[in-house]
């Protein structure tokens, strides 16, 4: 499948779409609009999509069942102190049973894509060799039922769950990892190709990279090899790509960046070179290699001695778009001490937070997407954003995010200014349909539109959700 031709000029905008506010029962908010300025978004000229994404792991559950590997999460949550309050994905929201349920509240939310992730460790429990069929059936449960709700699924095939018997191999720190990634592609493109077209190959290299080998804060949590493991997973990139447009026909593919603007904590030239630093990692030692052809120029001598002839143009493959994450600003000092010549620093005390600590910035959002669309030059969907918000169930049993209302509203609005000033934008995916299991911080943050009360896996949509989807039918094809 090809990207629709490049965007048409405002004047040949075919939808305008003035939505107006409209408060149900159920604490609906007002939808994108301020100050009279009517929101105009272009999705009816190119199909834009509204969707919502998750990943296996913070989702799935069902770890030790039907013959699943295991990943490098399920053996770094059971290390002690790694993960708040000792939780671990073994159940999460139990998606692995309750799909069906989820992919209805979908469907009745009027959710247009979803975008999951595999676990590789269920298809392939030891990450090369023999096939689990068990693992493989689910994912083929959970796309028919999502294809008969008419909702497009978007397939990720690595949302940060390395088999834990590829780590034992040395896993992205092993040049062989490119072969291996290769061959768990092939397997999805010829199980699933038939009815998913839309591929993405990494979710968010740079953070797995950077707190898994860099720091060693998150699985598979020692600290080695990170440079190594970013020039491997930008070959597993380029071979996944290959294999999957080999085998999928009208197949559309891109790879998943967090973006963030890289802001120094002090006005010091020192903290001003770690940002500098920070953003060269953080946002480009992926995407630069993948559509350039080149890492930048701060990592480039030293990205040299595991590199091969060769390397960068078997990284650098046709992509169909850019997939782009966006939660806020991160700020860096200045950080002798480390060997990365840089430390995460504090945002300014005075700006907006969310649940997690991260200031709210929306206008870098538009920016992101502006810089984005002029460096890479491709079409662009916001594969993630969302917001954490201490979520509570009120004595009715509804959950009134209006946070996350908020959070939303903002952001949408920021990215329509966004093409209206010329970033080719084409959809918009929410994190996260569910709450669900947030990493080392555990079940402690919820992201979801969707409540989950954990005890008895219950589903309640929020009153963003509800936003959501007026959203998504005021302003659908
Ligand atoms: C990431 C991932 C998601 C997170 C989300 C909120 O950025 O870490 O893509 O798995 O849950 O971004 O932190």
């Amino acid at each position: 499948m090809t990207e629709a031709p490049a965007v048409p000029r405002p004047a040949q905008w075919c939808s305008s779409m003035a939505v107006t506010s409209s408060n149900s029962a159920v604490g609906i908010s007002s939808l994108p609009e301020q100050q009279g300025q009517q929101v105009v978004f272009r999705h009816r000229r190119h199909g834009f999509i509204w969707g919502v994404s998750t990943s296996s792991y913070q989702i799935e559950g069902a770890a030790h069942e039907d013959g699943r590997g295991e990943s490098v999460w399920d053996v770094y949550c059971r290390q002690p102190g790694t993960v708040a309050n000792g939780d671990t994905g073994d159940v999460a929201c139990d998606h692995y049973h309750r799909y069906g349920q989820d992919v209805a509240l979908m469907r009745d939310l009027g959710i247009q894509a979803y975008r999951f992730s595999v676990a590789w460790p269920r298809v392939l429990p030891q990450g090369v060799g023999a096939i689990n069929e068990a693992g493989l059936a689910f994912y083929d449960r959970l796309i028919d039922s999502l294809l008969a709700a008419n909702i497009e699924p978007w397939l990720c095939l690595f949302h940060w769950d390395l088999p834990q018997a590829l780590e034992n191999r040395g896993g992205w720190a092993n040049r062989d990892s490119a072969g291996w990634f290769a061959e768990y592609s092939a397997l999805v493109a010829r199980r699933y190709g038939d009815r998913v077209k839309r591929f993405a190959t990494f979710n968010e290299p740079s953070i797995f990279a950077l707190f898994g080998y860099g720091f060693g804060s998150s699985a598979p949590g020692v600290p080695r090899d990170y440079l190594k493991v970013i020039h491997h997973v930008n070959l597993a990139h380029g071979a996944a790509v290959d294999t999957l447009r080999a085998l999928v026909p009208a197949i559309s593919i891109g790879g998943i960046h967090n973006r963030q603007p890289c802001l120094p904590e002090h006005d010091t030239p020192e903290d001003q070179a770690a940002a500098q630093l920070l953003d060269d990692y953080w946002n480009r030692s992926f995407p630069d290699p993948q559509h350039l052809g080149s890492y930048p120029p701060s990592l480039a001598q030293a990205m040299e001695p595991f590199q091969q002839n060769g390397d960068l143009a078997r990284i650098c493959r046709p992509m169909d778009w850019f997939g782009l994450n966006y939660y806020s600003p991160v700020y860096a000092r200045a950080d002798t001490g480390s060997s990365f010549g840089f430390a995460l620093g504090d945002a300014p005390a005075d700006l907006p937070r969310t649940a997690m600590g991260w200031p709210i910035q929306p206008q870098a959002l538009r920016d992101e997407l502006l810089k984005a669309r002029q460096r890479y030059r491709l079409p662009i969907y916001v594969t993630e954003n969302g917001i954490a918000t201490d979520d509570k169930l009120n004595a009715a049993g509804r959950v009134q995010d209006q946070q996350r209302i908020d959070y939303l509203q903002a952001h949408t609005l920021a990215m329509h200014e966004a093409m209206t000033a010329g970033a080719d934008v084409r959809g918009y995916f929410v994190w996260s349909l569910l709450d669900n299991f947030e990493w080392t911080w555990g079940y402690s943050k919820r992201f979801g539109l969707v409540y989950v009360d954990y005890p008895t896996q219950r589903r309640i949509p929020k009153a963003s959700a509800y936003w959501y989807s007026k959203l998504i039918l005021a302003t659908r094809n």
